[in-house]
């Protein structure tokens, strides 16, 4: 049996036990009636309850310094079930120069999630960003620099083995008419890195899903194209490829129609699919008017990837609207998160819980 093989099964076995705690708590519902005297229900719900009502996990990127902020540290543990590393395990970070490996802020974020039974989403092994300039400078030939993308992800993925669930082994590798982004390792390895990123990955830690990752895939389009034809030919050499990250970093209003269609057509491949970076963004300021809108297109995200079997689940990338990267890079832009800039929730917040089904 492949590595993926057995993973497919440990996901459907999780599955059938999550279906079975439901039913169980519906028995037990029916045998302890609500009487008219009873107190309210006071206990707040929560993201992680109403995901795991669907089977699925629902996630947040961690920003490793806000950890020690009481308020987002509380939501961060009470909310989620899933928690990916914004910045610290990017290669940046974990190799900054050539054989000087930092884990610190990897390890702090699987410490944090083991105390709060949370899964670890470990990204990025190979991406072109936040790539230190000793491997993106493009000194190295091929041979060297296969050696080099190898030895991260054996060290990396090798480090956290069995603590984490799933890893983005390569972020970001289309353009957008769906050829090859032109990085330093597409133009030093050519077009086989990936599938030999996959299998180092594969090698270093066999439990963990193994992902591709990118935004603007969500609806049919040339790029998702792209990726769906590697995939495919991925799956047909035997590669070992888990699971489909779509980003889904979008717009108020302009929510692609046929996303579900989209993670169908991939989960029919035979791999997972992942809304891994939800944020929706809009012009500012916000108003009551957007702020509906973007409630019912967290809504219909999150109830595309409810739909369909085969996708696991959906993070947000931040909690709070005063964290998030998107006013740096789109400015005018902004409130994309399902949290205020208080830690207040938002409508946003109500249309996850019922795109779960809750
Ligand atoms: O949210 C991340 C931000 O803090 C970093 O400065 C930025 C650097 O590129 O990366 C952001 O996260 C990105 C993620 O790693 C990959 N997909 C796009 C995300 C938003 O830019």
């Amino acid at each position: 049996m492949s590595p993926h093989v057995r993973k497919a099964a440990v996901v459907a076995a999780a599955g059938t036990l999550v279906a079975g705690l439901a039913i169980y708590g519906s028995a037990q519902a029916q045998e302890e009636p609500v009487q008219p005297h009873d107190p309210p229900v006071t206990q707040q719900s929560t993201l992680r309850a109403a995901a795991e009502a669907s089977g699925r996990f629902v996630g947040t990127a961690i920003n490793d310094g806000l950890l020690s902020d009481p308020t987002y540290s509380s939501i961060a543990s009470s909310e989620f079930s899933s928690v990916t590393a914004e910045n610290v395990m990017k290669w940046e970070a974990v190799q900054p120069s050539q054989g000087s490996f930092d884990f610190s802020g990897g390890d702090r974020l699987v410490d944090f999630a083991q105390a709060n039974d949370q899964q670890v989403w470990g990204h990025t092994l190979v991406w072109h960003s936040q790539l230190p300039g000793w491997v993106s400078g493009g000194g190295f030939g091929a041979d060297e620099l296969r050696g080099v993308m190898n030895d991260h992800i054996a060290e990396v993925a090798g480090h956290f083995a069995g603590e984490v669930a799933y890893w983005d082994v390569v972020n970001e590798a289309f353009n957008e008419d769906g050829t090859r982004r032109q990085s330093v390792f597409q133009t030093t390895l050519g077009d086989g890195y990936i599938a030999e990123a996959f299998r180092a990955a594969d090698a270093a830690d066999p439990n963990a899903k193994l992902c591709i990752n990118d935004y603007n895939i969500e609806g049919v389009n040339a790029k998702s194209d792209g990726v769906y034809e590697l995939v495919s030919s991925l799956l047909d050499q035997g590669v070992p490829i888990d699971c489909v990250g779509f980003q889904s970093h979008l717009i108020v209003g302009q929510v692609p129609g046929d996303l579900q269609q989209n993670i169908e057509r991939f989960t029919e491949l035979g791999v997972e699919v992942v809304l891994t970076e939800i944020d929706i963004r809009m012009t500012m300021p916000s108003d009551a008017a957007k702020l509906e809108q973007q409630r019912q297109d967290y809504e219909t995200v999150v109830a595309a990837c409810t739909a369909v079997p085969g996708c696991a689940g959906a993070t947000v990338w931040g909690i709070s609207d005063r964290d998030s990267w998107v006013p740096d890079v789109f400015p005018g832009e902004g409130a994309a998160c399902p949290w205020d800039e208080n830690y207040q929730r938002k409508p946003a917040y109500d249309g996850i819980v019922a795109g779960f089904g809750s």
